[in-house]
């Protein structure tokens, strides 16, 4: 691996002799790694994330970069060559080994390898050449829809890079350069593996089919290829000997009694190993290892018999229907080639925890590292992989073009088609919507020839066990069609109109009427594959983030870190949720409280709809900055209350109410586990003061999989008024206890606030125990701690007047004292 390296910029074409020349000004950098990061960390440029920082940087991206090393030539034997691997160069590439002309990369997303057999020496430069990404698009024209797009001044589509580096409604301008992935010196022997495949073809009750596939460089006749399967727990369970014909070898064979590779929710996310050795007589000649899970995905979209003229659109694992309950991820930061297995693993465990068992790798920003797949196969979350093409018309001509990205469709489908976790393969996002909401709706999309033809035709050949969908949303007579396919639902935030069947019904309305949350109940979708409203990040975040000077409602600082626009559009939600804030810990609070407040609603509605329904994923998990977005957690770790309320929502046994118009009221359990559930449930209707109105014990009975009303009550009973809720808890914790209003939370009428007692107790130097007593009802009651890294049993709950709740309060990287726990309500 080579690692240390130095970078420098220079005017655009810089001779590279010169450039080998040049001692001076030399920034230490890392590879992978990233050019804002290092300059930043060497003095040169402000912290990127800082306050207005953004437009400090705007240089960096329109200088020729050079990246350069020197590395001493490994040994090799006869026969053996010397190949260098580029895993990912960020963009524009021309690569240089001492004064000659390697090659160039002209794709983010793909690899590029060098035989340099012969042409090393005892000491070798290596420089890399890294031209504006503007300077080659410079002459070519825009592709775009409209002619106020930002696209037609960036021309992003025409470069295969991560599109969000040139902005997006959550994220700053700061398009990367550099070297983002490994750079590998290799030996590579006479033969090798060059690729080793295992599928799941099928899972029966003798056992399950699997499939081992290897691809081997080297033609030798003595070749042979090894393959052991161990079990999770340490067990050979198959060994087998594959002879090598034409560089390939194959083998089928039956695990009796296999364990299944699961969503954490409904099992085990079990891995069995897989050793390849490839053998050339008695010597083996390279090995590979890979962890592997045994499971079957599917989607089944036959006609749904309960809802005339849809058709389902839900996953099947391992011949199981599920709810894929989860979240759409960005990129965890804008500098993707600075990221660490750690800055996955806090996220993808949140995930998780937050009782997700889908994530979405939206379309606009990178293929994720490896890290990202090899945490969703050990922690049992399935992975929706959006191919890299975003909010855009992309070219379709040009030969070379085409084959750029018809290499990176082959060379990432073969990268990831081994991980357990990956559940589908998708297009795009956005872009045949996009087309859709054209005044010519029906003009061919430029693009295409990607999502119907090739992308399709290669997942066919090289991943055919993975489904293959051609866009988010897509499917039905409209890409966003309610009928059919998935849907992203923007009727809430941006006000864009549903679309029941073929065309979308009435037009874009931002009043506070026509984005209220509660809107989401007239969404009768398949899969609802975005959704969601913006929140601020932690007030701790803030005050990292901005100097004391801009600590203030509506500061200029704060306001660049909104990206949408207009940037006051949360006030048409928050009017009508919390009322408008005066000062910026209200703004904190208020908009932490509608966005969680209107994901709960949301997720209840698309739940109790199951199996109509059967995917729920909300817009948008995590952030690649510190700044207001639709993410529940924010850049520096902090859980937005969203992150908590999406949690109890997403339990994989849920309670909730449905409120019908006249004010009748249903209790609905939705069950998505593989087994019954039986409760004995207590409901109440109690007054905020502390008062009980009545109280009511029901034993319900859910089968697996299933979500019903299992009790109603007429609005005579519930007899709402702002001065009341509606309860329900299991007896023995079989479901998150859950409540409904009926007012807005700023109309609640609640009596004068008395603070909750509150008792913390030290576990030991890292955990903490905080006991909370309502003694009235205490609405969003929360622990703080200033430290992202901190992790909370539960947070942002309600307690009725008298409850208690033991909150436990864990940071695994610092240790906490009393004075760093605060206790708030609202
Ligand atoms: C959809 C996404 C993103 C965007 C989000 C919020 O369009 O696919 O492009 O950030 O909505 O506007």
């Amino acid at each position: 691996m080579l690692t240390d390296w130095e970078l420098k910029d220079f005017d655009v074409g810089a001779d590279p002799a010169h450039v080998a020349a040049d001692r001076e000004g030399w920034v230490a950098a890392h590879a992978p790694g990233d050019t804002y990061v290092a300059l930043h960390k060497a003095g040169r440029l402000p912290d990127p994330f800082g306050d207005r920082a953004e437009k400090d940087c705007a240089w960096v991206i329109d200088r020729e970069w050079w990246w350069r090393t020197s590395f001493a030539a490994p040994p090799v034997a006869k026969g053996e060559k010397q190949i260098l691997i580029f895993h990912g160069l960020d963009t524009f590439a021309e690569i240089w080994l001492d004064g000659e002309k390697l090659g160039i990369s002209d794709n983010m997303f793909v690899a590029r390898e060098f035989d340099v057999t012969g042409r090393l020496h005892a000491h070798n430069m290596l420089s890399i050449r890294f031209t504006p990404p503007a300077v080659i698009v410079a002459d070519k024209e825009p592709l775009v829809w409209g002619a106020t797009e930002n696209t037609a001044k960036t021309k992003r589509n025409l470069v295969r890079k991560a599109q969000f580096g040139w902005g997006w409604d959550w994220g700053p301008k700061l398009p990367t350069v550099g070297i983002w992935k490994p750079v590998e010196l290799h030996v590579r022997k006479k033969a090798s593996l060059a690729d080793v495949k295992f599928t799941t073809l099928s899972i029966g009750r003798d056992g399950a089919r699997v499939q081992i596939g290897a691809h081997v460089r080297g033609h030798e006749p003595s070749l042979k290829v090894d393959a052991t399967l161990t079990d999770p727990d340490g067990r050979e369970v198959a060994a087998r000997t594959l002879t090598v014909a034409d560089g390939r070898a194959s083998v089928e064979f039956t695990v009796a009694e296999p364990q299944l590779w699961w969503t954490h929710d409904l099992g085990k996310p079990a891995l069995y190993t897989l050793d390849v050795a490839l053998r050339d007589g008695g010597a083996i000649v390279d090995t590979h290892e890979l962890k592997l899970g045994i499971r079957t995905i599917a989607i089944d979209q036959s006609p749904d018999p309960d809802e005339p003229g849809t058709t389902f659109f839900r996953f099947v694992l391992n011949g199981v229907p599920i709810f894929a309950r989860g979240a759409c991820w960005i990129p965890a930061s804008s500098f993707v080639g600075a990221l660490t297995k750690e800055d996955y693993r806090w996220q993808i465990e949140d995930a998780a925890a937050g009782n997700m068992n889908m994530l979405r790798i939206w379309g606009g920003g990178i293929y994720e590292h490896d890290a990202f797949y090899e945490l969703c196969d050990q922690l049992g979350v399935l992975v929706w992989q959006d191919f890299m093409f975003a909010c855009a018309r992309y070219p379709e001509e040009g030969a070379h073009f085409i084959a750029s990205v018809d290499e990176e469709v082959r060379y990432q489908i073969k990268r990831l088609r081994n991980h357990p976790s990956l559940a589908l393969w998708c297009g795009n996002n956005e872009n045949q919507m996009i087309q859709a909401f054209q005044p010519n709706f029906d003009a061919p999309l430029s693009g295409d020839l990607y999502y119907e033809k090739m992308m399709p035709e290669a997942v066919a050949e090289l991943d055919p066990a993975t489904p293959y969908w051609p866009g988010s949303p897509y499917g039905g007579p409209h890409p966003n069609s309610m009928r059919a396919g998935d849907v992203h639902d923007w009727t809430v935030w941006h006000g864009i109109p549903l679309v029941p069947d073929d065309r979308p019904v009435g037009r874009q309305d931002r009043s506070p009427e026509g984005i209220a949350f509660t809107r989401y109940a007239e969404d009768v979708a398949r899969f609802v594959s975005e959704y969601g409203l913006h929140a601020s990040p932690a007030l701790e975040t803030l005050k990292r983030s901005l100097p004391e000077d801009q600590l203030y409602y509506r500061s200029p600082g704060m306001e660049n870190r909104i990206k949408d626009n207009p940037k006051d559009k949360v006030n048409a939600l928050l009017t009508t949720v919390t009322g408008l804030p005066t000062n910026l810990q209200e703004y904190v609070d208020f908009t932490q409280i509608t966005q969680a407040e209107g994901l709960k609603f949301g997720i209840e509605h698309f739940r109790r709809r199951m199996p109509h329904c059967s995917g729920s994923l909300i817009w948008q998990l995590n952030d690649c900055w510190p700044c207001v977005s639709w993410s529940v957690i924010d850049y520096n770790g902090f859980a937005k209350a969203g992150y908590f309320y999406v949690r109890r929502a997403y339990a994989p046994v849920l309670a909730s109410f449905k409120t019908l118009t006249g004010g009748d009221t249903e209790l609905w359990v939705t069950n998505e586990t593989r087994h019954d559930v039986s409760a004995e449930v207590e409901i109440e209707l109690g007054t905020f003061g502390g008062g009980q109105i009545w109280r009511e014990r029901v034993a319900v009975h859910v089968p697996a999989n299933t979500s019903k009303s299992v009790w109603q009550a007429d609005a005579a009973k519930i007899a709402s008024a702002a001065d009341r809720y509606l309860y329900v808890r299991a007896a023995d914790g079989a479901f998150p206890d859950n409540r409904v209003f009926f007012a807005a939370i700023k109309d609640l009428a609640r009596p004068q606030r008395t603070e909750p007692k509150v008792e913390i107790v030290q576990k030991n130097a890292h955990e903490w125990s905080v006991s909370i007593t309502a003694r009235e009802y205490l609405y969003f009651a929360h622990v703080l701690v200033p430290y992202g890294a901190t992790r909370f049993s539960d947070n942002y709950f309600d307690l009725r007047p008298g409850d208690t709740r033991v909150v436990t309060v864990r940071n695994r990287e610092r240790a906490l004292t009393a004075a760093d726990i605060t206790v708030r309500s609202c």
